[in-house]
C-alpha cells in the first residue's frame, strides 16, 4: 500500500515564492478545486491519501515535495533554500515521524526536494538556485551506507531538477534538454519533451501511470505513441505558484 501526503492550498498562496514567472492573480477556489482533484485522481490510482490542513501564514506548504525525502529505509527532512519555506518542515516532519526514522539536511546545505529525483537506488540531486553541493554531499553521507548514489546534476533555466527530468517508467525519464543534459541519466531512456512545451518535463508516475499537466497536449501524445499510460489533470492555477504535479505530494509505501 502506498500513501501519498498532500497538504491543503494555502489561503496566502498569493504571496508564493516565484523565480522564473511574473506574479499573477490566484484564483484561490480554483487552486483548491484543482488540488482536490489530484488527490482524487491520486486515490484513482489506488493511493491512500494523508491530506494535511492548510498552513495558513506559509504561502507555498501545499507544495509538500519540497520539505522532505522519503526512503524505504528512513526520511529526510531536507532545509528547503527559501527562506519562508523553511518552517513548513516542522509539521512534516511530525506527520513522516510516524513512517520512518527521521535525518536532517544541516546548514550550510540547503535543498527542495523537487531537486531530488530517485530512480531505483540512484538519487540524482539538481544543483539550482534552491540546492547546493553542500546538500549532495550530505546526501551522500547518508545513504551511502544504505546502498544509494548520489550524483549532483547542474541544473539552469529552470527552477528544480524535476522541472528538467521526471520519471515515466521503471527505467525512463521525460526531460526537457534546454534544461538538462540527458547523459546525466546515463544508462536511463530518455524522451523528450515537445519543445514548444518546456513546462511538460514535471509528470508524476503513479504506479505505472503518468499524471500529465493538461497544458501540454503534444508532449502526452509523444508518451501515449511510446506506450506510456497517461492520466490527464488541470494544474494551471497552481503553475501561477510554479507548481507543477510532482511537487503536491510526498508518496512512500507504508
Ligand atoms: C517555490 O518557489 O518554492 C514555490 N512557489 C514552488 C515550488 C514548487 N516545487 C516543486 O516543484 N517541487
Amino acid at each position: 500500500m502506498k500513501l501519498a501526503i498532500t497538504r491543503q492550498v494555502s489561503r496566502s498562496i498569493a504571496d508564493c515564492e516565484l523565480t522564473y514567472l511574473a506574479r499573477e492573480t490566484i484564483d484561490l477556489p480554483r487552486a483548491r478545486a484543482q488540488h482536490s482533484a489530484y488527490e482524487a485522481a491520486l486515490r484513482d490510482l489506488g493511493l491512500a491519501v494523508l491530506s494535511l490542513p492548510e498552513e495558513p501564514s506559509l504561502p507555498d506548504a501545499v507544495f509538500v515535495e519540497d520539505t522532505a525525502l522519503v526512503l524505504d529505509e528512513c526520511a529526510i527532512i531536507l532545509r528547503p533554500g527559501a527562506n519562508s519555506r523553511r518552517p513548513e518542515t516542522k509539521s512534516v516532519a511530525q506527520v513522516l515521524g510516524r513512517f520512518r526514522s527521521l535525518r536532517r539536511i544541516q546548514p550550510p546545505a540547503q535543498v527542495d526536494g523537487g531537486d531530488v529525483l530517485c530512480l531505483d537506488r540512484r538519487v540524482y540531486v539538481g544543483l539550482s538556485q534552491r540546492s547546493n553541493s553542500h546538500a549532495a554531499a550530505q546526501l551522500h553521507d547518508l545513504l551511502a551506507p544504505l546502498g544509494y548514489t548520489v550524483h549532483a546534476i547542474p541544473v539552469a533555466g529552470c527552477l528544480h531538477l524535476k522541472s528538467a527530468a521526471t520519471q515515466i517508467g521503471p527505467d525512463s525519464v521525460l526531460i526537457n534538454p534546454a534544461w538538462i543534459d540527458p547523459d546525466c541519466f546515463h544508462g536511463v531512456r530518455s524522451i523528450a519533451i515537445d519543445p514548444s512545451e518546456p513546462r511538460a518535463a514535471n509528470s508524476l508516475l503513479v504506479g505505472e501511470t503518468v499524471l500529465f499537466g493538461a497544458d501540454f497536449p503534444r508532449t502526452r501524445r509523444l508518451l501515449d505513441r511510446a506506450g506510456i499510460p497517461t492520466k490527464e489533470l488541470r494544474v494551471d492555477e497552481l503553475a501561477k505558484a510554479e507548481g507543477a504535479l510532482t511537487c503536491c505530494s510526498l508518496i512512500f509505501s507504508l
